[in-house]
């Protein structure tokens, strides 16, 4: 019976092109939406995307297209797809594979490739795509042979969404999409070199449970690694259950409800002061899913110097490298957690921690100075929190603005925030709410970016409106790249080199230009006002608010200092002036 099935199966393979193979892994792979950008090499895989019934985004840059399928991996936990042409079409992406890769994000990501007879010969538009991305991607392919062109997408799929998530490529020469072979997309997966460990090592387990019963002064970092492991349910029961407070890295926010008493708040260069104090403070170290990046930890001569380390995570490249770790736990978060919530053991005994964790709270809070005659920024995000409930999907780009609504928006959920973390790119927040929204169709999404960041990828409003996506788009116009006009304020005498930009367009009328509404507030009542009136509309929106230009993020670890060396803590710190 069995042995007849496989013959039925056999009898049903089918000769198509390389094109139509990859239509049909796409459907096997229940893809719901591609990314991308037509051209030579790609044509005929286009021409098949014409009547496949796939969706297909039209990004207006192949950057657009790969942070969109950030975001929209980011969201959905699924693997979103890129497909890009050969050539610049390829090179165009080469920074969004960068971000997906850094920031563990699951991607798969066709090129196309000059004619494999060609291949060699500075082609027209040829570039060396699989050398480019090597350092850049999880793996990477370049199909030689049409009839592995099946085996090498559904292993993309599976490496891109296993172990440690990331970005796949496939670069397919033009014949090979021509080329006809036979589609069997039920072949088994074989790669003996990747076997990722997802479950903990038990006695690496009870080596943590015995260290959690001696601690005085536990804490938990947790990364996006907690995320990515739909693991906060988890998270939330284990630093219940042992009375262990949490902090966040960046990318990590929304795994712990940051309205919970245990929750500490963000880490590292602009995290809070009871956070940063913590780590420095804490006997007892407990990263999971983390990568301690230099952000996070500041200056590592002094970061957590008294504590015991215990690192869980799926990647064991990221255990040890940073921080020497005494307690390794390779693990995928969730399962680790599931061990520790099951372990016996007496939890650290914390009230006195937890005191004087609660104490530095209420002593040193986020702060700012509040001014109704301008915008404040960090007012700008607590008013799209209130308005929001704080239940959006938050996009950003990068700089003052991103550490602003880190801040100030309390992520209680996860997968709301998307940003980018690792490598820092302006220009990611735009796109990337494009992918949000269509992952979760029914989310409030908003993208906040920077007057300078914005301008980077602007031309995936079209896609907005075009797609009709009710994204509201909140420009906080500070009329400059604010973060680097404070590192020049703070590090080079106020030398402002090529930081101030004070003759912006007019982001109203551009928004008219891409036939969307546009508003702007240069106060706190306007600000007030505008927010409601495009909450009340179901369309996109682009929002200027022109916020106080000389305002710094704060607190701030300078570079080179330690966590605990911090300023701009206190109201009448005077490095707030
Ligand atoms: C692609 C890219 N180029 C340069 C930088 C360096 N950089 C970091 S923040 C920043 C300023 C961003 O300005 P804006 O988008 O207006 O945001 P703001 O800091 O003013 O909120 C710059 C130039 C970067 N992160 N990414
Ligand atoms: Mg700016």
């Amino acid at each position: 019976m069995a042995n007849m099935k496989v013959e039925e199966k056999r009898a049903q393979k089918t000769k198509m092109s390389g094109a139509l193979m990859l239509i049909e892994a796409l459907k096997a792979e229940n893809v719901e939406v591609i990314f991308g950008y037509p051209g030579g090499a790609v044509l005929p895989i286009y021409d098949k995307l014409y009547s496949s019934g796939v969706f297909h985004v039209l990004t207006r840059h192949e950057q657009g297209a790969i942070h969109a399928a950030e975001g929209y991996a980011r969201i959905s936990g699924k693997p979103g797809v890129v497909i890009a042409t050969s050539g610049p079409g390829a090179t165009n992406i080469v920074t969004g594979l960068t971000d997906a890769m850094i920031d563990s994000l699951p991607l798969v990501v066709f090129t196309g490739q000059v004619a494999s007879n060609v291949i060699g010969s500075d082609a027209f538009q040829e570039a060396d795509v699989v050398g480019i991305t090597m350092p850049i991607t999880k793996h990477n392919y370049q199909v030689r042979d049409i009839q592995e062109l099946p085996k090498i997408i559904k292993e993309a799929f599976h490496i891109a969404t296993t172990g440690r998530p990331g970005p796949v490529l496939i670069d397919i020469p033009k014949d090979m999409t021509t080329m006809e072979g036979e589609f069997d997309y039920e072949q088994e997966i074989h790669l003996p070199g990747y076997q990722p460990t997802i479950h903990p090592n038990h006695l690496q387990i009870r080596k943590l449970v015995e260290a959690v019963s001696q601690a005085k002064k536990p804490v938990i970092l947790a990364g996006a690694g907690v995320l990515h492991a739909n693991a906060s349910k988890e998270l939330q029961q284990y630093a219940e259950q042992q009375h262990i407070p949490v902090i966040h890295t960046l990318l990590g926010l929304g795994g712990f409800p940051a309205d919970h008493p245990l929750f500490l708040g963000m880490a590292g260069m602009h995290g809070t002061y009871t956070a940063n104090m913590a780590l420095y403070e804490c006997d007892l170290l407990i990263n999971i899913g983390a990568r301690f990046d230099d952000r996070v930890t500041g200056n590592l001569k002094y970061f957590a110097p008294n504590a015991t380390v215990a690192h869980i995570d799926i990647d064991p490249a990221e255990i040890g490298k940073n921080v020497p770790t005494k307690i390794p736990i390779v693990s995928d978060a969730k399962e680790a957690l599931k061990e520790l919530i099951h372990q016996e053991g007496k939890p650290a005994d914390t009230t006195a921690w937890l005191a004087q964790l609660n104490e530095w709270k209420k002593q040193f809070p986020l702060y700012y100075k509040n001014d109704v005659q301008t915008i404040k920024p960090q007012k700008l995000i607590e008013m799209i929190y209130e308005f929001t409930n704080g239940e959006a999907i938050i996009t950003t780009d990068v700089g003052q603005h991103q550490m602003w609504a880190a801040q100030y928006y309390k992520f209680n959920k996860p997968h709301r925030w998307v940003t980018s973390g690792g490598l820092g790119t302006m220009g990611f927040g735009l796109p990337a709410a494009i992918g949000a929204q269509l992952a979760d169709k029914n989310a409030t999404v908003i993208s906040i970016v920077g007057d300078g960041g914005f301008q980077m990828t602007l031309q995936e409003l079209s896609v907005i409106r075009e797609l009709n996506l009710p994204i509201k788009v909140i420009i906080v116009n500070n009329q400059s790249l604010g973060m680097v006009r404070q590192w020049q304020e703070i590090f080079y005498e106020k030398r402002y080199s090529h930081s101030l930009i004070p003759n912006q367009p007019d982001f109203v009328k551009l928004a008219e230009a891409y036939n969307m509404k546009g508003f702007r507030a240069k106060t706190e009542a306007e600000a007030c006002e505008i927010l409601k009136q495009a909450f009340s509309l179901d369309e996109p929106v682009l929002l200027d608010f022109h916020v106080t230009a000389d305002e710094n993020v704060y607190p701030m670890v300078a570079p080179g200092k330690g966590l605990h060396e911090m300023v701009g803590v206190k109201p009448c710190d005077e490095s707030l002036q």
